[in-house]
């Protein structure tokens, strides 16, 4: 309930934004006219607290941070909006009157799709929670003109449709021209020595005209309206025509196309270092503008300088934003005029690092030739920074040149961005335990022997107010029922629901909950694939992009298995189940694409075969994204969580799923061994090789899948029926090439690289039992219970409150209105 909230005052605007807005009256408006003027409507009573927040923030002169991240993957932004500022009732009674239904117009509104996965999720619960807590924030990314691509599945192919997410505008934007700001490619460096020193000034490049757009990020119940300001970018021409005038209409011309094509669309590659030109001009232009703005924001305030990491922190979202690092040097040194060791001081106690992967194909390593011709003056900071580097090394490790070999800054002909960060950052932090364990003892070794100060873990979090109290309001309602509603701010308050896990009435209550959220995945499976499932079943799901170390594969090799196991026996005692999956694969990430072609044609099968009365659905459910993922994980019974132990940094679906109640079936990797230690193992169905045993086959080259191959007879079949058109017939090789990756060397430089076939049968037998213990209905819920009970650690507020402890050493604003 929101006191100051006056539903009367709220339902005149929506219909004057119809009559603004449409010329139309409210019975003639469409549903997404509707949206807009809700949306406008909702903009209007935050707008007063968004202007009071920056205010107090002024007042207090409190230390920020900006969280500079090329994703942010927010989802839509109406629902999640009117439940944080408490007035999702009276709205949605406003709506009732009006004759229409939230969810309908919720609906309208496409998702916000900035951002690839976990990383540009994470970074959008981030924001949620410093909101929240009332913390100094920034969210810094691009607007891109297209987000993550959608997929649409034709004939079980992946098909990418350009994501026109701004098509309809959008409401919740407001377009800042007055912090407009200049960002330069290219050209060359002149060095004019003045007054005794040296001034660095780069000619002959283009340059674009960086353009703010601020989005609204509202804290739940609190007043607080923080700030994600998204760049768009503008040719330069149209604020001055001089080149034009000058006759150089070529380069005019090259400007304008430069701010088209920059910001144009989103890499949709996840953990995929591509190496493309543009995407390092993505990075420095949003950085460019973004570090400006804050250095200019802080000189109106401050006149030294030299205390800027007094206010301002720096957290970079991967390596993707790591020119941060020479883009405030060149501004520390060129416009303000200070000395090396001065903004090398001030640069290295602003940057903090977040590494998200070990895959060693996501590392950005970008080739001098391209980084210096497209950023000549930062590539010769980095060239400074990278020899002092290197003489820090070699005091430390004297005639080692093995050290600068394997550290060095520049080496081999490429920038390792990776390196830069950690050298210039005062804090090196990993995503979960074992994921920063590995980067310690493995990946950064040398990193961390050098300077083990600065590494440090903050496990990943979420939100649970989009993902319970948004994603799941019959069990948000039923939670706060039981225990009051502190969970909604203090998530580790949920264990006072352990009491009731027990209870037999709890348990049917929670189960007929899952079994309504089962209803309406199954009404939306209906409608968007046309497959029927039953809410009965075990809905056993696998949502997350699409990447090898996730082991889809496995899944749905373990699905053809199953399904043999009932073709030779007919009458084989099963508890029926639906497995589902969701995901997106790179558009150039063959393998992966092939997958899903796999999944749907192993669906198409199954899914019309009478014999098997329907004991097996396999569901793929097209374009999964933020806003079909709430309903998803509302309904899961079952959570894969099956990466090659050590591959996944920390995943963050594994603790959406355990807040709905879904129990884990996974392997020990990333925050899967802090779920199974929260909850218990026995509350989890955990398998496979350890992460020290993948990282020893690893070191010793690996293992030989022939064997398993010649032994294991169910396995071979299985295998056999990708290249015997099984589920092919009219193309008998279409799957040759996932044969080929799981048995033959020539085909990757290890066959099994993900160990697929080592850890196969550890895997059936942990759906066995999965199978086995969801017969006792008792133990199933009391266990669902648990895991939504034991949750509280996984809540991004926590993560935040550590980060804020460890790193940024912000404090608490209050904003009263
Ligand atoms: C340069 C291409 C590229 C693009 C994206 C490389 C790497 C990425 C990301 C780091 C991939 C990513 O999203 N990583 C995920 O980050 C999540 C949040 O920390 C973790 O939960 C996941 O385990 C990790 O895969």
């Amino acid at each position: 309930m929101n006191k100051g909230f006056d539903k009367a005052t709220f339902k005149r605007t929506v219909l004057d934004n119809v009559k603004n807005m449409f010329r139309r009256t409210i019975d003639e408006a469409t549903p997404q006219q509707v949206f807009q003027a809700v949306a406008y409507a909702v903009k209007d009573v935050i707008i007063d607290e968004w202007i009071a927040t920056h205010k107090e923030y002024e007042k207090k002169d409190a230390k920020t941070v900006y969280y500079l991240s090329m994703e942010f993957l927010m989802g839509r932004a109406l629902g999640n909006n009117i439940i944080n500022i408490c007035a999702r009732e009276e709205v949605k009674e406003v709506l009732d009157e009006l004759g229409f239904d939230l969810n309908v117009i919720e609906d309208q509104e496409p998702d916000a799709a900035l951002g690839n996965g976990g990383l540009g999720r994470l970074a959008a619960c981030f924001l949620d929670s410093l909101a929240t807590l009332g913390y100094p924030a920034y969210g810094c990314g691009i607007r891109y003109r297209y987000g993550m691509f959608k997929q649409k599945i034709e004939n079980g192919f992946q098909v990418e449709v350009p994501d026109d997410w701004l098509k309809d505008g959008n409401p919740f934007e407001i377009r800042r021209p007055e912090y407009a700001t200049e960002v330069k490619f290219g050209g060359y460096v002149r060095i004019e020595n003045r007054d005794g020193r040296n001034r660095f000034i780069q000619e002959g490049y283009q340059s674009v005209m960086a353009v703010p757009y601020d989005l609204p990020v509202i804290g739940y119940g609190n007043n607080v309206v923080n700030t994600l300001r998204i760049w768009d970018a503008q040719p330069i021409n149209t604020f001055n025509l001089d080149s034009f005038d000058r006759g150089d209409y070529q380069k005019a011309v090259e400007q304008e196309n430069l701010a088209k094509t920059i910001v144009e669309v989103l890499y949709p590659n996840d953990n995929h270092y591509a190496g493309k030109e543009l995407r390092l001009k993505q990075q420095y232009f949003f950085i460019s503008a973004s570090v400006q703005r804050a250095v200019k924001k802080y000189k109106e305030k401050h006149d030294d300088i030299r205390k800027f990491y007094d206010k301002v922190v720096f957290q970079l979202n991967d390596t993707h934003p790591t020119v941060t690092i020479p883009e405030l040097m060149r501004i520390l040194l060129d416009e303000e005029g200070l000395t090396w060791d001065e903004a090398w001081e001030v640069t290295t106690r602003t940057c903090a690092y977040t590494n998200h992967t070990i895959m060693s194909e996501a590392l950005e390593k970008w080739p001098i030739e391209l980084f210096s011709r497209l950023l000549p003056r930062i590539y010769q900071i980095v060239e400074e920074i990278n020899r002092r580097f290197i003489e820090q090394i070699q005091s430390k490790y004297p005639g080692n040149y093995e050290k600068v070999k394997k550290m060095a800054i520049i080496y081999d002909g490429q920038v390792k961005m990776a390196y830069m960060a950690i050298a210039a950052s005062f804090s090196v932090n990993g995503v979960a335990r074992l994921h920063t364990e590995i980067l310690k003892n493995e990946e950064l070794k040398d990193f961390y022997q050098m300077m083990p100060e600065k590494f440090n873990n903050k496990t990943n979090g979420i939100t649970q107010r989009r993902f319970l109290l948004h994603g799941n309001p019959l069990l948000a309602d039923w939670v706060t029922d039981k225990i009051g509603d502190e969970w909604i701010t203090n998530l580790p308050h949920i264990e006072k629901l352990a009491i009731y896990a027990s209870d037999y009435k709890c348990q049917q209550e929670f189960m007929n909950i899952k079994y309504q959220n089962k209803i309406r995945l199954a009404k939306y499976i209906k409608e968007h694939n046309g497959v029927d499932v039953d809410p009965r079943s075990i809905f056993d799901v696998q949502v997350k992009r699409l990447h090898e170390y996730k082991r889809q594969l496995m899944n749905i090799l373990h699905v053809m298995y199953l399904y043999n196991q009932l073709k030779d026996n007919p009458n084989m005692d099963m508890v029926p189940r639906t497995f589902i999956f969701g995901a997106k694969a790179a558009a150039g990430y063959k393998r992966a694409k092939l997958t899903i072609k796999l999944i749907n044609s192993v669906a198409d099968v199954i899914n019309n075969d009478k014999t098997i009365n329907g004991r097996l659905k396999v569901v793929f459910i097209e374009d999964y994204r933020v806003s079909n993922a709430e309903l998803i994980f509302a309904a899961a019974d079952v959570s894969e969580q099956i990466s090659t132990a050590s591959k996944e940094a920390s995943g963050t679906s594994n603790m959406k799923f355990m807040l709905n109640g879904a129990l884990t079936l996974g392997t020990m990797d990333g925050a899967n061994v802090e779920i199974v230690e929260e909850v218990g193992a026995d509350r989890a169905f955990i398998f496979g090789m350890s992460s020290d045993e993948v990282i020893r086959y690893e070191n010793n080259g690996g293992y030989n899948p022939m064997e398993i191959f010649n032994n294991d007879q169910d396995i071979r079949r299985v295998l056999m029926q990708l290249i015997n058109g099984y589920f092919s017939p009219q193309d008998p090789e279409l799957f040759r090439d996932i044969y080929n990756s799981l048995l033959n060397t020539k085909s990757s430089d290890r066959a099994d690289t993900y160990f697929i076939l080592k850890d196969f049968r550890s895997y059936a037998e942990a759906h066995k039992k999965v199978d086995r213990a969801y017969r006792d209905e008792a133990w199933w819920a009391e266990s669902a219970i648990l895991n939504v009970a034991h949750c509280g650690k996984f809540t991004s507020d926590r993560t935040i409150e550590e980060y804020v402890r460890d790193i940024w050493h912000l404090s608490k604003v209050q904003v009263e209105m």
